[in-house]
């Protein structure tokens, strides 16, 4: 399979005798998302960045990160992190064979991304705070030489994630009309416009689905009261046409629900924000959107455990069972 680093090698900041870190990612499925579209009266095409190698789209940023890193002798990575990044960083730098530092907000995380970056051999600290707190003790970290921040502030992060709008450009013959995505940190939201501009034809119009609540969203990947792309992030999607939309817990979760029961694709709570912000805009009749699902569903098992039914106990009678069935 190709990666992103060798399908891209040109249009990324790759030094010629580099060792690439990589685990496999990118060239991730775009499918049709045939009952959405039929409720919104356009052609919507999910993105499924979930399917990169650690569950989430940050691996298209961290193997090239990592492999900067490593290029440059780093001693070791440290990131602050939600939990993707964590995961994603933990184990990029497993294969680079360096140390990983991971910062997580104590009790913030989802159960899957913490058993990721366990797995894989990283130093896992819980942080007494939030994690605008952790990131701000990260960055004082990589800016002390000790270790090499590894977050989305790290320009490599942004070049390597930039390469999933090549893949939906080279996809779709054409940037799509709309692009929907969440919006943390807004590192993402950069990326797709920097990858867009770079590739020269139209920019899709960027709609971003953020949590109203940010500090306290049940979406725990985007519980960032902060973003450090903010200003940059914004601008974009100003100058895109798009907009952001603010969205309760019950708008995450009905979007959610819709992407798991009607179009069978389980993601993360955090992921839907692109469809759930798409029912908040004016759509052009019949034009073409990509949605970005930006995390798989087994990340957060609690968030199953909230929103859905526990499955009843039988008896292993065909009886029992067929009447429990319905
Ligand atoms: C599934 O892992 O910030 O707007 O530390 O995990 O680029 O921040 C994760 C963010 C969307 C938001 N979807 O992207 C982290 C972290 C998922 C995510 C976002 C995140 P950005």
């Amino acid at each position: 399979m190709t990666t992103p680093a060798e399908r891209y090698r040109d249009r990324l900041p790759l030094d010629s005798g580099w060792p690439v870190v990589s685990l496999g990612e990118g060239s991730t499925p775009l499918i049709p998302a045939p009952r959405i579209s039929a409720r919104l009266g356009v052609d919507v095409h999910l993105k499924l960045e979930s399917a990169n190698p650690t569950g989430s789209f940050k691996d298209r940023g961290m193997t090239i990160a990592v492999s900067q890193a490593l290029a440059d002798g780093a001693r070791a990575v440290i990131c602050a992190s939600t939990g993707n990044t964590a995961a994603s960083a933990a184990a990029y730098a497993a294969r680079a064979g360096i140390p990983a530092v991971i910062l997580q907000p104590e009790g913030a995380v989802a159960l899957g991304k913490l058993m990721q970056a366990r797995a894989v051999g990283a130093r896992v600290l819980e942080v007494r705070g939030t994690f605008d707190q952790a990131l701000a003790a990260a960055r004082e970290l990589g800016e002390r030489g000790t270790h090499v921040l590894v977050n989305s502030v790290n320009p490599y992060r942004i070049q390597g994630q930039k390469t999933a709008a090549f893949e939906l450009a080279e996809a779709l013959g054409g940037p799509p009309d709309v692009l929907a995505l969440p919006y943390g940190g807004g590192g993402n939201t950069r990326a797709y416009a920097l990858g867009f501009e770079e590739w020269g034809e139209a920019m899709p119009r960027i709609i971003a689905g953020e949590a109203a609540e940010r500090a306290t969203t049940l979406a725990s990947a985007i519980r960032i009261a902060e973003p450090v792309h903010r200003a940059e992030a914004e601008a974009a999607i100003t100058a895109s046409g798009g907009s952001v939309v603010s969205l309760t817990d019950d708008e995450l979760l009905a979007a959610w629900r819709e992407l798991a029961e009607r179009e069978g694709v389980f993601c993360e709570p955090s992921s839907a924000a692109g469809v759930a912000a798409l029912a908040r805009v004016e759509l052009e009749p019949g034009s073409r959107v990509v949605c970005v699902i930006t995390g798989h569903g087994l990340k957060d098992p609690a968030a199953v455990e909230r929103a859905t039914v526990a499955p009843l106990q039988v008896d292993p009678d065909p009886d029992a069972i067929a009447a429990a069935a319905g």
